[in-house]
């Protein structure tokens, strides 16, 4: 019995499930896939009765089995066929009023052929689910994924039948105190499968993920590894860039990991000449086609070097919520778009705020020339002792770095916001940046801080995080919370660190068409004159290397309810959430085009 004993306790241990979450796989765009986008039936389920049963324990007749009755007597009380649909990718708070402002659980159910062909392996594929994601096919549960904003996938090789699946997902946005973000945000928590989902056809043993990028330090030396995931995991690996002539083989170790590295003769991507290669990675077995660009960044002191040239960030924060029709942005005309204003405004940076945008945004700023600034939703008030909130914090900082780690227009990656000086905080945002740095060297690391005043005149950056930052990030709303516009006049800025700063955010609400004077709150003219004291403010610091001003456009939030103004939005938007440019856009465009913009069109 005393051998038997552990052993049982070992079994019990291991989950009953046949697929298994697979490491993120890269690159998805460059995969054989099957879109499973469009409309997916759902159950709208507050009480969770699909999930647990009246004692409250997780039921194993749960809505994830699709179950139909079978004689005319059987009782099943719920059918996912006769009930409604939404449409994915999509937030559900948009797509019915009387979802505006749930918060809660509602069951996605898709069904599908697939033919499989031999040696083949199948993947499903989710772009975002927010916040958390239970997933299930045929019945069987294949994981569970928390955090709203990061892509995961899921094996199904040996459960898909050649007709009739039933892809179930639970999905479940209250906010948590213990979550990442917590329960209180300046955003619309919307719900949903708010990104793509599809399903990935690769070979037996295929390329999982690579990191192809410039070296630290190098502008000719390419380093970075592969990853294979299979049983014949030893094996021949080629890289190649055929525009720049590479072509160079690598053998994979029992693991099916290589380290590559050699030199190339590259024409460097930067926002006046975005170039992107085609890289292609071919193993005996897969074959994975990417666009790579490659370029270096660094700092020194104050200055911040793109491809050993200084070069000032010219940003604009940005929220993923879609142009025109409002709502999560998941498509690649919603990147197009915001984008296309970014640029208009004459950025050649943009901070993608608060959480990992989608990947078209990424994709796109690649293709445009915009530099990127990327973060987790670490915002406020993070439970910053308890070690479930960390370890959920690490794995989104994971999964954002794993997606987007080969994209050029990525040059910096952001731990946090606004997030309140203390020991504990300071302890869980250190290995965060740690975290960070082992996964990606090659980056630039920051954080959007606070400042305090020294004396009424002297706003001051020396948050213990700042040492261990790259570039510091600050938050100020002087002219908004913080006094009136002209205060800004008499403001001198001081850090206690020789690095870069970011100004992250900086701004003031103004409803689009409502005019009056300067001093007069919500106007356009309050606005503009706040940027302008603003702007001659931010011209008289001396380490200034990059603004964002909050932000490019409205965006809905609960915590913004005054009639008339802002109905549940944030208007502190440059353009409105219809599109329509207020008087501060030429102000932040006048001074991009100072800055170097090319001339505003
Ligand atoms: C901030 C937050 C941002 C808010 C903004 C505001 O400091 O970082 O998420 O939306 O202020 O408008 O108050």
């Amino acid at each position: 019995m005393k051998t038997i004993l552990p052993l049982i306790f070992l079994l019990a241990a291991i989950p009953c499930v046949r697929a298994q979450q697979t490491g993120l796989i890269a690159n998805t765009e460059g995969r054989k896939a099957v879109s499973l986008n469009g409309q997916w039936q759902t159950i709208i389920d507050p009480y969770e009765t699909g999930y647990y049963d009246y004692r409250y324990q997780p039921s194993a007749n749960g809505y994830f089995k699709d179950a139909k009755p079978k004689s005319k007597s059987d009782l099943i009380e719920y059918d996912f066929d006769t009930s409604e649909s939404l449409l994915v990718p999509g937030d559900w708070n948009t797509q019915k009023e009387r979802l505006l402002l749930y918060e809660g659980t509602i069951w996605y159910q898709k069904s599908f052929d697939y033919q499989r062909k031999p040696n083949t392996r199948l993947f499903v594929y989710f772009g975002a689910a927010n916040y958390v994601a239970d997933v299930y096919l045929n019945g069987e549960k294949l994981g569970r994924h928390e955090g709203g904003f990061t892509p995961f996938n899921f094996e199904v090789t040996t459960l898909l039948r050649d007709k009739a699946n039933s892809l179930v997902v639970k999905v479940d946005n209250q906010r948590r105190r213990d979550g990442v973000p917590t329960l209180n945000t300046d955003w619309w928590n919307y719900g949903g499968l708010t990104r793509q989902v599809k399903l990935i056809e690769t070979p037996a043993t295929f390329v999982q993920d690579y990191f192809i990028q410039l070296q630290k330090g190098s502008r000719e030396q390419i380093s970075g590894w592969v990853k294979l995931n299979g049983d014949q995991l030893k094996q021949r690996v080629t890289v190649r860039i055929p525009e720049a002539r590479v072509n160079r083989s690598f053998t994979t170790d029992a693991s099916g990991y290589a380290e590559i590295s050699f030199n190339a003769d590259l024409n460097l991507w930067s926002p006046d000449n975005p170039k992107l290669y085609e890289v292609l990675v071919e193993t005996e077995t897969d074959r994975v086609q990417d666009l790579i660009g490659f370029r270096s960044i660094e700092t020194r002191g104050p200055e911040i070097l793109l491809n050993g040239k200084p070069t000032f960030l010219r940003g604009v924060s940005i929220h993923e919520e879609a142009p025109f029709r409002g709502g999560r942005a998941y498509s690649r005309e919603d990147a197009i778009t915001l984008l296309g204003w970014a640029k208009e405004l004459g950025c050649n940076f943009v901070r993608l705020a608060h959480y990992p945008h989608n990947e078209f945004m990424i994709r796109e700023a690649d293709r445009l020339g915009i530099m990127v600034w990327s973060e987790i939703p670490v915002y406020w008030t993070i439970l910053w002792e308890n070690p479930a909130t960390f370890q959920n914090a690490q794995t989104q900082l994971t999964e954002m770095i794993a997606r987007d780690k080969n994209r050029a227009a990525v040059i910096v990656w952001s731990m946090a916001n606004e997030t309140p000086i203390g020991e504990a905080r300071l302890a869980f945002l250190k290995k965060l940046v740690e975290r960070a740095r082992s996964l990606d060297s090659t980056r630039l690391i920051s954080a959007a801080l606070e400042r305090h005043y020294l004396d009424e005149q002297t706003e001051m950056i020396d948050d213990p995080l700042g040492e261990y930052l790259d570039v510091l990030g600050c938050n100020e709303y002087v002219g908004w919370y913080d006094g009136l516009p002209e205060k800004a006049d008499r403001l001198e800025w001081k850090t206690k660190y020789q690095k870069p700063l970011i100004m992250s955010e900086f701004g003031g609400d103004a409803l689009y068409g409502k005019h009056g004077d300067a001093l007069t709150r919500w106007t356009e003219e309050y606005q503009e004159s706040l940027y302008q004291h603003q702007v001659k403010m931010l011209k008289r610091i001396s380490f200034l290397r990059g603004t964002c001003p909050w932000i490019l456009m409205d965006f809905r939030s609960p915590r913004r309810p005054l009639p008339g103004i802002q109905d549940f939005h944030n208007r502190k938007g440059l353009i409105s959430d219809r599109g329509e440019k207020k008087k501060a856009f030429y102000v932040m465009q006048q001074y991009y085009h100072e800055l170097g913009a090319a001339s505003p069109k």
